[in-house]
């Protein structure tokens, strides 16, 4: 009867991997995004980080697809949600 307990479907535990990664780089997102306007921006970085104004700048810029000088959290999910996880 309980013989099914290893046959879980990778799909279900993909997904559910897969939204958890999701939930913690929003959390992350969030704790950056200090002003709460779904973007992240240097000198929320500067704050929250507390690293110098080139090094946020130098994050923004490697996270910043379209070049708007802040990150949204597609970008965010862009550059960390891609990563496979060891
Ligand atoms: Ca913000
Ligand atoms: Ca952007």
């Amino acid at each position: 009867m309980e013989k099914h307990q290893k046959d879980v479907p990778c799909k279900t535990q993909c997904t559910a991997s897969q939204d958890k990664r999701i939930e913690s780089l929003r959390a992350t997102f969030d704790s950056l995004d200090q002003d709460k306007d779904g973007k992240v921006s240097v000198e929320e970085i500067i704050k929250v980080l507390g690293v110098k104004e080139e090094t946020a700048l130098g994050m923004v810029k490697g996270w910043d697809k379209d070049d708007d000088k802040h990150v949204s959290f597609e970008e965010f999910l862009k550059a960390f949600g891609h990563a496979p996880q060891k």
